[in-house]
């Protein structure tokens, strides 16, 4: 296991690599060419650039979140074949740099939901939460609007402006598309970027979608056990794996976390490790790492990872806003670094307490 922070860049992120590289444990970012559209390809050097600079501060890049997914993939429009070449051409680049994993998700149109990016707890810290009622009373494109004003200036990802111009026009695509033909979709593109990460020995982990359930009538399908069973054995090559998001799968209550973990053995390359404090099924809001503060066993998820013998990256997920900080909601330095320290807690009292 190794312990690392999502970084988005010297250019758009408020916390440093030298912070991170203090942050005891953690030994590695996961990052992104942050600016880059979907579709695009990645520059060689531009991707060694990267590198160089995050191995310049002490730390490893140990994968990208994410590259992005045409919307023509997802809705599989006649266009994708030359957007999924992109795709090829950016894993190629990315493992001729000695880079191996990636990051990405299969939501159409939006990425993740919440309601709120500044909800004041009783302790005075904010957190982004999601309430199901205010997601009904919206429309689409009021929700762009809605997550904007609070994103303390800066662009958070998925809910970037170009998104939002093309909002309508996106859901169009989606019209009447069922979860068979979005599976479909899946499929077509795994199988073939699959020979690229056989050859330049790349893990996909596809993140589950954030609520793990249909928003605006969208169609969804990471959102439980049986669904993401499903995506491992249609293409059923260890380089499709899963992105294990606990904050993602887990705002279903139906969700068993740990049994989902022990579940993908081996095809989970990556893990998103944060808690929820649920109010009701359709109220929740993102909570410290602890156990205590939310809602989730997190002694009981990390013990999961643990056992399966997961050996990949882990990074605390999004944290609260504490001790006036600024920064992008849920990705400020010091509720992640508490994060971090608490997951390596529990990863080493786990440890010691199988082997003695
Ligand atoms: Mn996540």
């Amino acid at each position: 296991m190794e312990m690392t922070l999502r970084w988005y860049g010297s250019k758009f992120d408020s916390v440093t690599l030298e912070q991170i590289r203090q942050i005891p444990g953690v030994t590695g970012v996961i990052t992104t060419l942050y600016g880059t559209e979907p579709g695009e390809v990645w520059k060689r050097e531009e991707i060694r650039k990267m590198k160089q600079e995050v191995e310049k501060a002490g730390l490893r890049l140990s994968g990208i979140e994410s590259v992005n997914v045409h919307e023509a993939i997802k809705a599989g429009l006649p266009e994708r074949d030359k957007y999924i070449e992109n795709y090829c051409e950016t894993l190629k680049n990315l493992g001729e740099e000695d880079i191996h994993f990636v990051c990405y998700n299969f939501m159409p149109v939006f990425d993740w939901t919440r309601t709120e990016l500044v909800r004041k707890r009783e302790d005075g810290s904010t957190v982004l939460a999601y309430n199901q009622k205010t997601v009904d009373a919206l429309k689409p494109e009021e929700m762009f609007d809605s997550i904007g004003k609070d994103t303390n200036g800066f662009v958070m990802p998925g809910w970037e402006p170009e998104r939002l111009q093309k909002v309508k026009e996106l859901f169009a695509l989606y019209q009447g598309m069922d979860e068979e033909t979005l599976f479909d979709n899946l499929q077509y593109f795994l199988e073939k970027i699959m020979p690229v990460c056989d050859r330049y020995n790349i893990n996909m982990g596809i993140h589950p979608d954030d609520p793990a359930w249909s928003v605006f009538g969208l169609p969804r399908i990471i959102i439980n056990k049986e669904n993401i069973l499903k995506v491992m054995k249609m293409v059923d090559n260890p380089h499709n794996g899963v992105t294990f998001c606990t904050g993602s799968f887990g705002t279903n209550r139906n969700n068993d976390l740990p049994d989902m973990i022990r579940s993908l053995k081996g095809r989970i390359h990556f893990a998103h490790i944060r808690n929820l404090r649920f109010h009701s099924v359709e109220d929740f809001e993102e909570a410290a790492h602890l156990s205590s503060d939310g809602s989730f066993d997190m002694y009981e998820i990390v013990k999961a990872f643990y056992e399966s013998g997961f050996d990949g990256s882990i990074r605390p997920d999004h944290g609260r806003m504490i001790w006036g900080e600024e920064a992008m909601p849920g990705y400020g330095l010091y509720d992640r670094a508490l994060g971090a320290t608490y997951i390596s807690g529990l990863w080493e009292a786990i440890k010691k307490s199988e082997t003695s």
